[in-house]
């Protein structure tokens, strides 16, 4: 968690001065969902994500360096920097993708999910969408098709309560994304995506059904983004969250708190974690501002496929 959040607070900043190319939607206050969901995974999972990727793709394991190099641009880039921000691949680490389209992701997940099943095991596929994806006709025949097919995916719902600038409540009457699939019989849970160890528990009980052949199944993690929609948005749609109340609600601080409390961790080994986050991501930008921008040769030769 502190690695995705020491990711985007720098990028935020590279972005300000324009290092990072294109539209960047930060994720900074939803760590805990990222973390918690790929933390119980192997590489051999598959992800699939949206615009507001750069978590989820940190969370599956993707070096941060290849990271940064892709939203800076850079042919080093996990994509050869050709994708930037919202086209983020790490095949090695089983993330197959994001993209713009909203709720364009979730039916290649079902794909993958069917391409697990096929090769027998008991892989699954995992894909991150906010709760403004949810409204696309896409969501409802992949919900459709998941189920009919008992395929082993994980549909993951960020509902933080806004579809760009707009609020949940000004674009549909169901508040709960959960309550959405009920004609399909699926599992489907609602946790508080603050709360990185409820999310844990939760994912890790849907993800034992998935595995174990199942169908799919929903988790919808209640977050919130504490920046605008994207970065540059003046924010000006809604209230902005008092700085106690969003120490109450960081799911970094939420489990630092849980965690020294239970004696999971000490005060030295979070100091530990942040610093070592903060020198990785420090790592990462000298190393991708070392690598060379792409040239239009280099696009151009990837344009077809033989
Ligand atoms: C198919 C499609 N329609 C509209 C858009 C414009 N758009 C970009 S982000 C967004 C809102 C997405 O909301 P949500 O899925 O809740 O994700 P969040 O940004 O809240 O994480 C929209 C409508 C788009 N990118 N793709
Ligand atoms: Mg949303």
């Amino acid at each position: 968690m502190w690695r995705i959040r020491a990711f985007e607070e720098r990028v935020a900043r590279l972005k300000r001065a324009d290092e990072v190319p294109g539209l960047v939607h930060l994720s900074i206050g939803g760590e805990g969902v990222a973390a918690a969901v790929c933390g119980q995974l192997r590489d051999t999972d598959v992800v699939y994500s949206g615009h507001r990727a750069h978590g989820h793709t940190i969370a599956k394991g993707a070096p941060l360096r290849e990271t940064m190099a892709e939203l800076m641009g850079r042919t080093d880039g996990l994509c050869r920097g050709l994708g930037g921000s919202m086209h983020l691949v790490d095949t090695a680490h089983g993330m197959f993708g994001a993209t713009g389209v909203v709720g364009g992701s979730v039916p290649l997940a079902l794909g993958s999910a069917l391409a697990a099943r096929l090769r027998g095991g008991d892989d699954v596929a995992v894909v991150f969408f906010g709760d403004g994806a949810v409204q696309a006709g896409i969501f409802a025949e992949s919900v459709n098709l998941a189920a009919l097919w008992r395929l082993p995916v994980v549909l993951v719902c960020e509902n933080n309560g806004f579809a760009e600038f707009t609020p949940r409540s000004a674009h549909t009457p169901v508040e709960r994304v959960s309550d959405l699939v009920a004609p399909w019989d699926i599992p489907a849970s609602t946790v508080d995506g603050n709360d990185a160890s409820a999310v844990w528990d939760v994912f890790g009980g849907l993800l034992e059904k998935v595995r174990a052949g199942t169908g799919p199944a929903l988790l919808e993690a209640l977050t919130h983004r504490l920046r605008g929609h994207y970065e540059g948005d003046p924010d000006r749609y809604r209230e902005a969250v008092s700085s106690e109340e969003w120490q109450e609600r960081d799911p970094i601080h939420r489990l630092q708190r849980t965690g020294l409390g239970e004696g999971w961790f000490g005060d030295d080994e979070i100091k530990t974690a942040e610093q070592d986050a903060l020198a990785a991501v420090e790592d990462a930008v000298s190393w991708a501002r070392q690598s060379p921008q792409p040239t239009p040769e280099l696009a151009g030769s990837l344009v077809y496929a033989a």
